[in-house]
């Protein structure tokens, strides 16, 4: 009220702070617009989160997993925006002093989103108009709305206010600026679906051929239905997902290129999906699992995959393995998003069923998944062997080059360790004496499960009941009956692989190739009086 009353020029800071929201809504809205135009990756709150989640360090990422999973990506998106609404305050502040300075600090955020999504993987000079264009539309709105809020009081007007005089007009210029900007982001929305309709067209045309190779059928006992245990195989939508892609990409099956190249390919090849599909499909059951999970965590999900073995497409490339001579160790996987993994040659070649997948559970993958191909090496955490959105493979040595995640200090290979789980009791459940099915699931993929044991309160090892085996690559429920006593209980699970290796019970973290100990979970029983 300062300024109304003292007659002052300048107008209370809350209408500063709201012209520079007004502002940076207008900028947003815009760059959101030629966003559409360029790639929606280019949308500045996208390339400054995707570049956020390339230098955040490592420990703080897993902290980000752990506490938000995976809402990770809506947190990281909501702080960008906190930011911004903060700093656009700030600069609508700075406009009621000096006009200049406030457009400016409004530009600078707009060179910083441009250089953001330069510095992406990727990254085509395109990318940095849709933030320029943001930046130079709240610098200019910017200083439009503060110069109107300041403008001097007309002769003869009416006193009561310095900016009272022109309240009007400025409030129709807000509401002008708010309808334009909306009406441009939406269409910006409206354009960025459509420039992706291509691809989903595309991915409901696609008619899965069928496997040359079927997996048998589920084996019936693999399925412990134990209420509180999920379904053995885990239907897309609940699969869980891990990646750095902040729109996921929506890839045109028909236009859709893999190239093979690198050391020790005599044949190059670049294929399309047609190609990949006229080949021999494989059908496998595998469970995939994340490094960053940590024990008893959520990140692991079992699918039927249907794909084209890698190893043969390989071969007739030219490549041969390490211990058949050849130079290469590494085969790195790029996906369109510029992303990399690095996975042995060897582990790819030795008979395994590392598939390059096209269809998850009967269906072609869901872009959120890789969509339209992607790789599947049983045996090995995800970062070390599973590109979605595949684009290229390159054939080269770990000693030449690190992969996305060992560049920031996860292992450069990480098998699988054997793990387990359990899924219910849930802890700190509230449980009646009596019995009581303690269930999960257990994996150490490519060796298989041999045995599940509990034990409560640090008391005897018991053996669970297992889910029938449905081969080597997946996961096995298990359940154990407990005829549970009033108090307060821990129990703990451990697995025995395939090799007859027990699990380990030292606790490590996730980094840098993956989580061990075993996973305990404290219930409370009560007596049924
Ligand atoms: N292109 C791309 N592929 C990727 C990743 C990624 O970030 N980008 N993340 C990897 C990791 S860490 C894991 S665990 C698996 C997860 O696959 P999902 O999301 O289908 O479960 O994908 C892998 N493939
Ligand atoms: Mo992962």
């Amino acid at each position: 009220m300062r300024a109304d009353r003292s007659g002052s020029r300048r107008p209370r800071r809350a209408v500063g702070a709201a012209c520079g929201a007004v502002a940076a809504f207008a900028g947003l809205a815009v760059a959101e617009l030629v966003a559409a135009a360029v790639r929606p990756e280019a949308s500045p709150v996208t390339a400054v989160g995707g570049a956020a989640v390339d230098l955040t360090p490592t420990a703080v990422r897993e902290w980000a997993i752990a506490v938000f999973g995976t809402a990770d990506k809506a947190v990281l998106t909501l702080g960008i925006v906190a930011v911004l609404a903060a700093v656009a305050a700030g600069a609508g502040l700075l406009a009621l002093r000096s006009p200049p300075a406030g457009s400016a600090v409004a530009g600078g955020f707009g060179l910083l989103g441009a250089a953001a999504a330069l510095s992406r993987p990727e990254a085509a000079w395109q990318d940095a108009l849709p933030s320029l264009a943001g930046g130079l539309t709240a610098a200019v709105v910017l200083w439009l709305l503060v110069t109107a809020a300041t403008r001097p009081r007309p002769a003869g007007a009416p006193a009561g206010g310095a900016w009272a005089m022109d309240r009007r007009g400025f409030g129709r210029l807000v509401v002008g600026v708010l309808a334009l900007s909306s009406a441009a982001g939406i269409a910006g929305r409206r354009l960025g679906a459509h420039g992706s309709a291509g691809a989903t067209a595309s991915r409901a045309r696609l008619v899965l051929p069928p496997p040359a190779v079927p997996a048998p059928p589920v084996p019936a006992g693999a399925d412990l239905r134990v209420p509180g245990l999920g379904p053995f195989l885990t239907p897309a939508r609940d699969f869980y997902r891990v990646d750095t892609a902040l729109v996921v990409p929506r890839v045109d099956a028909d236009t859709w290129r893999l190239r093979i190249h690198g050391e020790g390919v005599s044949r190059p090849v670049t294929l399309g999906l047609r190609e990949l599909l006229a080949r021999p499909l494989v059908e496998h059951d595998v469970t995939l699992t994340c490094v960053s999970n940590e024990v008893g965590g959520p990140y692991a999900g079992n699918a039927r995959w249907l794909g084209v073995r890698l190893a043969d497409l390989l071969r007739e490339a030219g490549v041969r393995p390490p211990s058949r001579g050849g130079p290469a160790d590494q085969l790195v996987a790029r996906s369109v998003d510029g992303m990399t993994l690095g996975t042995p040659v060897e582990t790819v070649m030795d008979g395994r069923a590392a598939l390059l997948a096209v269809g998850m559970n009967g269906a072609p993958l869901p872009f959120a998944h890789g969509f339209p191909v992607r790789m599947v090496v049983p045996g090995l955490y995800g970062y070390v062997s599973a590109c979605k959105w595949l684009s290229e493979l390159r054939l080269t040595t770990f000693a030449a080059y690190d992969a996305y995640w060992v560049r920031r200090s996860w292992a450069q290979q990480a098998p699988v360790k054997t793990q387990s789980r359990i899924d219910t009791p849930r802890p700190y459940a509230a449980l009646r004496a009596g019995r009581v099915a303690v269930a999960g699931v257990a994996w150490a993929q490519h060796r298989g499960i041999r045995r599940v044991e509990v034990r409560v309160d640090g008391g005897p090892w018991q053996e669970a009941r297992l889910g029938a085996a449905d081969g080597v690559d997946t996961w096995r429920q298990w359940v154990w009956t407990w005829e549970a006593t009033a108090g307060l209980h821990t129990l703990e699970v451990r697995a025995v692989d395939g090799t007859g290796a027990v699990q380990t019970g030292v606790r490590a973290g996730t980094v840098p190739d993956g989580a061990t100990g075993w996973h305990a979970v404290e219930v409370r029983v009560r007596d049924l009086g």
